[in-house]
């Protein structure tokens, strides 16, 4: 049991983390964070908010990975909350069908703790069973331990284009909802071009996944919105063998996986009351934000309704400069 001691201790060392954070930001570069009141700043090549890059920085020090953890990786606006349903439906198959399932009130969320903020609790909830967790840390920011315990990661990326436009609305929403004034989409263009992004550069972070999956073939797997639009059933079959709990064939001849990628269309859960009314992080101040905000559209090349012809090809150029050797395409 935790002593009245131990507390101290623990808010002395919380504080004293806190200080020395705060001094830290002060010497980092800074940037604008497409007119949010909270800068970005960059932090060994990326660009990140305090609460986030702190929440980075303690989870590094502190969380501690078990080898039968599950880590769901992604860039922010690339189709984590869709990876986070399809993982979390599939694990919890048996114990919940789809007329059960948490998804049905809960947003997704809410069903998988994210790294950055939640890192604390997440060992408290692992008697639930279920080993997901998710981040947006770059490859490099992972806590040493999720490399070493030899975890398995699932990264998901897409193309630049509808990430660029996919974030662009949800902070000029959140910046509404915050009653800030949004910044213009060419002035956002320009920062996410120049690399100045949540957990940007964008296309350093998906070559850091896209490098690293080569030493651990057997324990990664890397998706591509775009992909994973064309063939859900396809690739939530693949994750299913990834994550150690494939689907039988009694399961594939009932329909089972079909029955998940339906219960996890963004058409179903954009439509859930939870995800049109209710609020994720409530009550922890200006992480607060409406569930509705994180469903959009759920589309491939909707970015062709927003950029120009000049500011796709722009955006392509750099992508295919920044992959030039990789071997890897995102548009
Ligand atoms: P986050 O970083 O804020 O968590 P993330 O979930 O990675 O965002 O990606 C959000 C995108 O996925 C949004 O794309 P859009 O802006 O182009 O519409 C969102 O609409 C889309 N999305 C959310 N849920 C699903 C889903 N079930 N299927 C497909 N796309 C989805």
């Amino acid at each position: 049991m935790e002593s009245h001691f131990d507390s101290h201790v623990e808010q002395d060392n919380e504080d004293e983390f806190q200080k020395s954070f705060k001094e830290m930001i002060s010497t980092l570069p800074k940037g604008n964070s497409w007119g949010l009141p909270d800068h970005l700043y960059q932090y060994q090549g990326f660009w990140l908010t305090p609460p986030f890059l702190q929440g980075l920085m303690l989870a590094q020090q502190q969380f501690e990975a078990q080898p039968t953890d599950i880590i769901l990786c992604s860039a922010p606006r690339t189709g984590t909350a869709w990876l986070k349903s399809l993982t979390f439906a599939t694990i919890t198959r048996t114990s919940y069908d789809d007329s059960t399932t948490p998804l049905l009130f809960k947003m997704p969320h809410d069903v998988v703790p994210f790294m950055e903020l939640d890192h604390a609790h997440f060992s408290a909830n692992r008697h639930l069973g279920i080993p997901l967790l998710a981040t947006h840390a770059p490859y490099s920011f992972l806590p040493t331990s999720i490399i070493d315990s030899g975890c398995k990661i699932i990264y998901i990326c897409r193309d630049p284009k509808d990430t660029f436009v996919s974030m662009y609305h949800l902070l000029t929403r959140y910046a509404k909802s915050q009653n800030t004034q949004p910044i213009e989409l060419d002035e956002a263009f320009e920062l996410f071009c120049e690399g100045v992004s949540w957990y940007g550069p964008y296309w350093d972070h998906v070559l850091g996944y896209w490098k690293a999956r080569l030493e651990h073939p057997d324990k990664f797997m890397f998706l591509k919105y775009e992909e994973m639009n064309e063939d859900t059933v396809l690739y939530l079959k693949k994750l299913a063998e990834l994550m150690g709990c494939p689907f039988s064939s009694e399961e594939q001849q009932k329909g089972v996986p079909e029955k998940i990628v339906k219960m996890c269309s963004f058409e179903n859960l954009s439509n859930l009351e939870v995800n049109k009314s209710g609020k994720h992080r409530e009550g922890q101040g200006n992480l607060g934000i409406e569930n509705k905000i994180y469903f959009r559209k759920g589309k491939v090349e909707d970015w062709k309704n927003y950029l120009t012809p000049k500011m796709a090809t722009r955006l392509d150029q750099i992508t295919q400069q920044k992959l030039s050797s990789s071997g890897l395409s995102l548009n």
